[in-house]
């Protein structure tokens, strides 16, 4: 739609186009079909429950990096660093606090309850026995019992769903999808936004189709702007919801700053700032009354920084249910 006045697009017209051409492009999600359902499941168990009479808090958890293929039949892509740490950690603290938590993850990153062990666990941690059979090694024992059980625990119990995603396209699908299926939960759905994603991508139908030819000489490719979702999300995909986005910088001047001018743009009820070398240690989180930096527990041996950051998170979105019920 144009502005009458001057035939010149709002900017928020643009960005709706930019949001809309988006998802028209994009490459539809492969079972689909099978995450809606399993979505409607998960959430379907939460609105019929309710624990000490309160209902099911339910946290969508995003975490690792999206990726942005260069070519449709995929070869190559543009990655970023992130693990995954921050959502696997942040979702077993979720659990604890009594949760439900949707852990939307990148293939292949840090998974909750896995985090003590080695990087290739099925070769470290096992030992084939005289009778063929296959022991845990004494050493990985407690790590690979606490994984199983805590991992058994809240999957099977119905707490924790685990959903997927590599690329940006994914990502952005099914977030949306989450969100949208979480309306009903109004301000008990909680998004905590640690996913690394891109911010630039080719778009599905300027890529290339098959594996770009390296003799053809330096390559020229143009990547446009990922529209930013997290104002649609606040404004139309889920309202109610309690939104935490997380704001990354390697400059630590221009970190809080930049953490700011998110939450008043995106209108976000806080923003987690945390800068790449320290974000194991602390993080400021962002609102719009002040801001509060949280630290792990130094004279603890391994603990983290997401203990304290999501016990301080669920008081707030405690605070928020109640301003809004
Ligand atoms: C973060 O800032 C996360 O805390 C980290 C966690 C990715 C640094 P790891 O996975 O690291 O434990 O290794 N995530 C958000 C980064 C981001 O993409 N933010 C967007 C932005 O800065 C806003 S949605 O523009």
């Amino acid at each position: 739609m144009m502005d009458a006045s001057n035939g010149l697009r709002s900017f928020e017209e643009t960005h709706n186009a930019d949001i809309k051409s988006f998802f028209d492009s994009a490459p539809p999600l492969k079972d689909g079909e099978d995450i809606k359902r399993k979505l409607e499941e998960f959430l379907g168990k939460k609105f019929s429950s309710s624990e000490n009479g309160r209902p099911c808090r339910v946290v969508c958890v995003t975490s690792g990096g999206t990726t942005v293929p260069l070519e449709q039949r995929c070869v190559r892509y543009i990655d970023n660093f992130s693990s995954g740490h921050r959502g696997a950690s942040s979702t077993e603290y979720f659990l604890k606090a009594g949760y439900a938590v949707i852990f939307l993850y990148r293939r292949g990153t840090c998974q909750p309850y896995c985090r003590s062990l080695p990087d290739d666990p099925m070769l470290e941690c096992f030992d084939v026995t005289d009778e063929s059979g296959i022991t845990v090694l004494p050493k990985h024992e407690k790590a690979v019992g606490a994984a199983i059980s805590g991992n058994r625990t809240a999957v099977t119990g119905g707490t924790l769903l685990k959903l997927p995603f590599t690329t940006i396209f994914e990502y952005l699908q099914m977030l949306q999808m989450i969100a949208l299926s979480s309306r009903s939960l109004g301000s008990n759905a909680l998004f905590y936004l640690a996913a690394a994603v891109s911010d630039f991508y080719v778009p599905w139908e300027s890529m290339a189709e098959h594996k770009i030819q390296s003799g053809s000489g330096p390559l020229d490719m143009r990547l446009v702007q990922v529209p930013k979702m997290l104002s649609v999300l606040r404004k139309d995909w889920a309202p109610m919801a309690f939104c935490i986005s997380f704001k990354l910088e390697t400059d630590i001047k221009i970190l809080l700053e930049k953490a700011a001018m998110a939450l008043k743009k995106y209108d976000m009820h806080m923003v987690v700032a945390n800068e790449l070398l320290t974000r194991k240690e602390e993080v400021t989180v962002v609102t719009k009354s002040g801001n509060i930096t949280v630290q792990r527990d130094r004279t603890q041996a391994g603990a983290d920084v997401e203990d304290p950051l999501v016990k301080f998170i669920v008081e707030k979105h405690s605070d928020y249910i109640s301003s809004t019920s």
